[in-house]
């Protein structure tokens, strides 16, 4: 421990020691008690049974079945795949891979925007992890994966307790033959709000280093100003940049006057002339319709010349319909999710479409019968995250009125259950149309929807109407996204802000009309470092972590306080991690490589006098205990 504190210790990492540091600094002396990882263990899961802070109950019916990963071959050799072209060719080299290639491209969504939009996120690395020898070895056909960013980076910390810097890294090296691709929300990064330009630089520069190969980046204002320097950011990594065209309402519909296909058109010559090497038309919450994407993809790809990546949610059910029509009409890529997470919210059917595609001239080389093992499990594992399942069972129309983008929908039950307001659900999801009316019919995409949702949410919460925000509105507390974005610290929406509501909102304060990364200050990431050191002494930190704490301070001083005192989440099995264990349970847990532990639960006391419960536990064939204290 001795030594420890001495690599520890910031004057130590700074350099700034010598020969007198050891005898001149006492609190290298001090030694904490350690706890020992084992422990660490037994109190997470002691935490689980008695407080059980996901909130996740198995029902004594409920019967979760065994996990049993596809069989790959040990000691087979890795197929090369796209990230072999980019390592050795270059961004030109995947260029003219999809330029020459005659079979439609696919991306599969699976490991973040599938359970962005279906689980809430949830879905755990120790889940991904076994099944990455499946992809690596089996799926190499695959253009890319989209793995990262979005809201996965929060909630890995904020609810999953694992690093989304672990998982990055542990995928990468078990699938070394695919791109990986992330969402990018522009200067928002992984957030829900503007960040300094050198916190995305740096959080670009991590990203790139640590394994993502495609930057989509979007803005949820299509609002250029904020996409092209992060074109051009990406570009420097030497990394592919693939700006998105967020898409809202509805180019057939003549109608509706402000976002046509000419809108779009002008947009995509925009970021063409940028040096956007991919362009996505990105249809968040699946309102392009079949006949809507064939006009749109056309044009755009004649106006452009560049690849085309579309992108969608099934949340209507013509999904499919409007992914093939995409084909059709020249989209090169497109995104897909394995079946059995696809669907509904999520992505359309990767399976589905590669049969629809055989015997046609878009035929893909992606192995069936492999598509379908990896679908078998996640039906398997899906079964894991019933709490957090959207409960949507069929296809909606009505998704064209409310137009909640995929990844919105699941975590907006989430927040309505959690207040209790589940049954009000449908009220929601009319007043999200009302509020979006009267903000001026913005796009809807993280963090803009946020605040749509924010608003939707606060007014049926307090039994309010559109009215009341213009009778009442100077007596209201609104919620701080919607403060933010008429203040204009999320951008500049396209035809601006409805006025009269802005200065009700905004009362005496002006809001910003500049891109707002050019007021905020640069972030001090040595100052910070150094806070950060006194604050947690036992802990190394690295340039992610900073960046970590850069985009998300709280959360992430939350998750770093969490791991000292249980640990890393991402250990254990997903059941374990969920679920109370029950009496005789037993589980095993790998806390290193080569390190496991046997953990049998045995029981639980009462709770004392101070509110503490002693749990009894057979670890590796030995008692322990561990004390809890019962928040209940
Ligand atoms: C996100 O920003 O997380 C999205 O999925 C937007 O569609
Ligand atoms: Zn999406």
């Amino acid at each position: 421990q001795f030594l420890e504190n001495v690599i520890t210790h910031p004057k130590f990492l700074k350099g700034d020691f010598d020969t007198t540091f050891v005898d001149k600094t006492k609190e290298l002396f001090v030694f904490k008690k350690r706890k020992d990882r084992a422990t660490k263990a037994l109190k997470f899961l002691g935490n689980n049974i008695v407080n059980n802070p996901s909130n996740a109950k198995i029902s004594e019916n409920t019967v979760l079945p065994e996990i049993k990963p596809p069989v790959v071959k040990y000691g087979e050799k890795i197929p090369a795949g796209t990230r072999d072209i980019l390592l050795r060719k270059g961004v030109k080299g995947i260029l003219n891979y999809i330029q020459q290639s005659r079979e439609a491209l696919f991306t599969d969504t699976t490991f973040r925007d599938a359970h962005q939009s279906l689980l809430a996120t949830r879905l755990r690395t120790y889940d991904m992890l076994q099944i990455a020898d499946a992809y690596a070895h089996h799926m190499h056909q695959l253009f890319s994966l989209e793995m990262w960013g979005g809201a996965t980076f929060d909630v890995a910390f904020r609810f999953l307790k694992e690093s989304p810097w672990e998982r990055l890294r542990l995928l990468r090296e078990k699938i070394p033959n695919i791109l990986f691709q992330m969402l990018l929300r522009a200067s928002n990064a992984v957030g829900y709000t503007n960040y300094p330009d050198n916190v995305v630089k740096k959080f670009i520069h991590l990203s790139a280093k640590n394994g993502i190969d495609i930057f989509r980046i979007f803005d949820c204002f299509n609002w250029t100003e904020q996409i092209i320097p992060i074109i051009e950011e990406v570009k420097k990594n030497e990394k592919i940049a693939e700006a998105a065209i967020c898409y809202t309402g509805d180019i057939l519909d003549e109608k509706k006057d402000k976002y046509t296909l000419k809108y779009y058109v002008d947009l995509a010559k925009e970021l063409a002339e940028a040096g956007t090497d991919i362009l996505t038309i990105k249809d968040m919450a699946g309102l392009v319709k079949p006949y809507a994407a064939k006009k749109l993809v056309k044009a755009i790809k004649e106006e452009t010349g560049l690849p085309i990546h579309f992108h969608t949610h099934d949340t209507s059910g013509n999904g499919e319909a409007t992914i093939l029509m995409a084909i059709e009409s020249g989209a090169d890529i497109v995104d897909c999710a394995i079946s059995s997470m696809s669907g509904l919210t999520s992505q359309p059917n990767l399976n589905s479409i590669i049969a629809a595609l055989e015997h046609t001239d878009k035929k893909s080389s992606i192995d069936k019968k492999w598509a379908q093992k990896i679908s078998d499990y996640f039906e398997r594992v899906r079964r894991y995250y019933f709490p957090f399942e959207s409960g949507l069972k069929a296809a909606t129309a009505e998704v064209y009125e409310h137009e909640i983008p995929g990844g919105q929908y699941s975590n907006l039950m989430v927040q309505l259950e959690a207040m209790g307001l589940l049954d009000r659900w449908e009220e929601v999801r009319k007043m999200y149309k009302e509020v979006n009316d009267a903000l001026g019919d913005i796009i809807k995409v993280t963090p803009s929807s946020k605040v749509v949702g924010d608003l939707a949410l606060f007014l049926v919460r307090n039994n309010l109407t559109i009215n009341d925000l213009y009778e009442k509105g100077d007596t209201l507390s609104f919620p701080d996204s919607v403060v933010s974005f008429f203040k204009g610290y999320l951008g500049q929406p396209y035809g601006g802000f409805n006025e009269k509501l802005q200065k009700i909102v905004l009362k005496d304060e002006k809001p910003i009309t500049v891109r707002p990364g050019e007021l905020l200050e640069p972030f001090d990431f040595e100052k910070t470092k150094e806070e950060l050191q006194n604050k947690f002494k036992k802990h190394h930190f690295t340039e992610e972590d900073l960046i970590s704490y850069a985009l998300y301070p709280k959360v992430f001083e939350e998750y770093l306080k969490f791991t000292e005192e249980y640990g890393d989440g991402s250990v254990f099995d997903t059941r374990s991690f969920f679920y109370p264990l029950n009496p005789n349970d037993e589980i095993s847990v790998d806390i290193e490589e080569g390190k496991t532990l046997i953990i049998k639960y045995l029981g639980i006391s009462d709770v004392d006098e101070k509110g503490y419960r002693r749990l009894l536990f057979e670890l590796n064939g030995q008692p322990r205990t561990v004390t809890v204290k019962d928040e209940k």
